[in-house]
């Protein structure tokens, strides 16, 4: 808090709510975590606050057996090849996806000293990891995949991360945007997946990569993705924040 500045009702509120987290984290999160929105949202500061603190950067979100895997569900805003669908159509993705993707390239840029196209096969060059994981949509239904895809981290690593950088964005050719904080960024379980089940991510399921982020509910888990930004601020509005969702959504 800065001096001679009188504190707003919601950070005086928010300072003595989470005066137990703050000294828990002290030495371990040098910043405050993102706050916005207005006074309801106060425990989605709460919750950010004592999950970063409590939680190991290492904990691993359950994995399951092959035996697991269970039927999946599609959701989202619409298919962006379709014309008629209630997403926003993008020409660009259709051609992709007619061609097979073989001309998609994921751009990576913002805070990075690197920035760059990169293809499927440059992506792949990266590593893979692969995990039986269950997906949490926020609507009630879970449902268990198995995925593989290039671990984020050595993306950005590859991508040359400056030390300022903070959080990164995540852009779907449906219009859908994303963003997480570097925690997650960097979790091993964090992974441009470009397989499902042994197979090509399927269109519908956000062909051809999308993101699994096994520490947060299913809508940070971006399809069709076309383009991530590596920021040092945290930039709103976010699409889970202009919608009313929460921004940090741990599990
Ligand atoms: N690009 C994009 N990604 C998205 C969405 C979307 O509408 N567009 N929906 C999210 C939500 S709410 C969920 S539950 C999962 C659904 O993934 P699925 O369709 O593969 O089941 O994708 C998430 N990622
Ligand atoms: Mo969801």
């Amino acid at each position: 808090m800065k001096k001679n500045k009188p504190m707003t009702r919601r950070q005086a509120i928010f300072a003595g709510l989470t005066s137990a987290g703050a000294l828990l984290l002290s030495g371990c999160l040098k910043k405050a975590p993102p706050t916005y929105g207005n006074i309801l949202r106060m425990g989605d500061d709460l919750t950010y606050t004592a999950q970063r603190g409590l939680l190991s950067q290492r904990a691993l979100a359950m994995e399951y057996q092959k035996s697991d895997i269970t039927s999946f569900p599609v959701t989202d805003i619409g298919d962006p090849a379709d014309p008629k669908s209630k997403a926003v159509y993008s020409q660009e993705y259709h051609e992709l996806q007619a061609n097979n993707f073989k001309d998609w390239a994921l751009t990576v840029e913002g805070s990075v000293a690197k920035p760059a196209k990169y293809s499927m096969d440059a992506l792949k060059k990266l590593g893979e990891r692969t995990q039986i994981t269950r997906h949490t949509c926020e609507e009630g239904w879970s449902a268990i995949a198995e995925w593989t895809g290039v671990p984020l981290g050595a993306v950005l690593k590859d991508a040359g991360i400056l030390p300022a950088a903070r959080f990164v964005y995540f852009y779907g050719y449906d219009k859908y945007t994303e963003s997480i904080d570097m925690l997650d960024a960097f979790h091993p379980q964090t992974i441009l997946a470009h397989t499902m089940n042994g197979e090509d991510l399927p269109a519908r399921h956000g062909a051809p990569v999308r993101l699994r982020v096994e520490t947060q509910i299913g809508y940070k888990n971006i399809k069709y993705l076309q383009r991530i930004v590596v920021t040092e601020k945290f930039i709103e509005p976010d699409a889970d924040i202009s919608t009313g969702w929460s921004w940090y959504t741990g599990i």
